[in-house]
């Protein structure tokens, strides 16, 4: 059984109350590990060391805060095969998944932002008779990241990297699900030397030490990634105490696949856009919207590809899908299944769980799913399912597709898929998505806005939206006649 520890003042140290909450392998459906169940003795111990460390970290120069902020990712680099399985043990991904994409983009995370702010600028605007304005990007002071399970390290990463960069002290409250790569990032940010207090991991649950943080009148903003219900608490609780806020939240991605695409690059990605880190990304498309001259084909084609998926052990190089991330996320997949079913519509592959023979006999694993007939009207076509889960729609025109793309709550992200130049301006034009992208999914550029419209956040994380967001503006003028 492995214990993980809080990084508190540069150390790993038990939480006050010796309380901890069972880890899950997801793969083997067993505990593995343990995690703090961290209480206010601990925040406060976090906070007390953050104040501390405050003004010598905002004072230190950008070049120097970049460099520990390298040196934290080729630590990383050095360690990337034992990252890559912790990322697997603890979320059930694909090996092949947490050491092609999460160790890599976490790694990419941290350089992208040492670089950006030593490349950063600010403005200054000038007025006649010898007055000039300059604007100074002040850091907030004490802020808080909150992350997700889905991606871990790398979307701690996200979070931390442009917070630390420019000077705040950052309280990090990774996911009670999948605590252990944040666990290994506090050892490397101890082997690296960075000052205690700059950067404190309290681990727990969010009802409990994640409310908390929020609420603490010493955090100054809170960064989040995770489940719109979540999001809608934190907000209220942030904005009653005139905080700043950062919401990434969930989606119910539309896939538009125009008849005179690429097809075969385009049935290749929607694969991926559907059952990649099995349908747990935020940006997947849950509606695949089809032309109607192709549906039948594209249904045929679809099918038989994902049939080829290989469903098992994680560890495996051979395998594509792995397991759920938690036996309550299983259920809740599951009972989704159900409410499908009761609408009426039909499974034409999967709708139900899978056994792996092995090791693995007893871990969460659910086949990929394709559904047809879905009513515009259930709540399924409605709610994020966040599972290896997708429904397919036909359409006849353009106008047709845009109206059905935007039936929903939910605004984070959108592929069109056309060799029509017009048609793709018009489409990415007219659909509510934070990101839309044009014969191709997931394709990212760190320096562009990332996040959502409608239920799917509030403001937008990357390149200098993070910046902005994790300071604060100060005009200085100057009347120098
Ligand atoms: O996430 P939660 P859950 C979606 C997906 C999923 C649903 C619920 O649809 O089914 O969200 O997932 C912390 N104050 N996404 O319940 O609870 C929590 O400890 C402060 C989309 O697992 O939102 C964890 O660190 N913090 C998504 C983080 O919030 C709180 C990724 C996320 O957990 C808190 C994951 C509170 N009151 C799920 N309550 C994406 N956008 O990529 C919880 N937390």
């Amino acid at each position: 059984m492995k214990t993980i520890f809080n990084y508190i003042d540069g150390k790993l140290v038990k939480p006050k109350k010796a309380n901890y909450i069972d880890v899950f392998n997801p793969s083997r459906g067993k505990v593995y590990a343990k995690c703090p169940e961290s209480s206010s003795s601990d925040l406060t111990l976090a906070i007390k060391s953050s104040k501390k460390a405050l003004n010598s970290w905002k004072e230190l120069s950008n070049e120097k805060r970049s460099k520990i902020l390298f040196n934290i990712a080729n630590e990383i680099e050095k360690k990337h095969k034992e990252f890559a399985i912790a990322e697997t043990i603890d979320n059930g991904k694909p090996l092949n998944d947490s050491r092609s994409i999460d160790v890599p983009r976490a790694i990419n995370n941290l350089r992208f932002y040492a670089s950006a702010v030593i490349n950063d600028s600010s403005e200054s605007h000038s007025l006649p008779n010898n007055v000039i304005n300059y604007t100074l990007r002040d850091p907030l002071g004490i802020v808080a990241c909150i992350s997700p399970w889905n991606y871990p390290l790398h979307l701690l990463t996200w979070k931390i990297a442009p917070a630390l960069a420019i000077g705040n002290c950052v309280i990090a409250k990774p996911s009670e699900v999948t605590p252990m790569t944040a666990y290994l990032f506090s050892k490397v940010c101890i082997k690296v030397g960075l000052p205690k207090g700059v950067l404190n991991i309290v681990h727990g649950s969010g009802g409990n030490i994640g409310q908390e943080i929020v609420e603490h009148p010493d955090i100054k903003a809170v960064s989040f990634t995770g489940g719109t219900k979540t999001g809608k608490i934190i907000s209220k609780t942030a904005s009653s105490l005139l905080k700043k806020v950062s919401l990434e939240l969930g989606g119910k991605n539309p896939i538009i696949v125009f008849d005179d695409c690429n097809y075969e690059e385009m049935l290749k990605t929607t694969i991926k856009s559907s059952f990649g880190n099995q349908g747990q990304i935020c940006l997947c498309g849950e509606r695949i919207f089809i032309q109607d001259s192709i549906y039948t084909k594209f249904k045929k084609d679809f099918v038989k590809e994902a049939k080829k998926l290989k469903i098992g052990d994680p560890l495996k190089s051979t395998t594509n899908q792995g397991s759920i991330v938690s036996k309550a996320h299983y259920h809740k997949i599951l009972s989704y299944f159900n409410a499908v079913k009761d609408s009426g519509a039909k499974f034409i592959i999967g709708g139900r769980s899978k056994k792996v023979r092995g090791d693995c006999s007893d871990g969460w694993f659910i086949e990929p799913s394709i559904v047809e007939d879905l009513s515009r009207k259930t709540k399924c076509y409605k709610e994020e399912a966040f599972g290896p889960v997708v429904s397919l729609h036909k359409f006849k025109t353009r106008d047709e597709v845009i109206q059905l793309a935007n039936e929903t709550n939910y605004g984070l992200s959108a592929s069109i898929w056309t060799s029509n130049l017009k048609t793709a301006h018009k489409v990415a034009q007219m659909i509510d998505f934070g990101i839309v992208w044009v014969n191709t999914w997931n394709l990212r550029d760190l320096r562009t806005p990332f996040g959502g419209m409608k239920d799917s956040g509030l403001g937008r994380e990357g390149g200098k939206e993070s910046i902005r967001f994790f300071s604060e503006p100060k005009n200085v003028c100057i009347n120098y006649s």
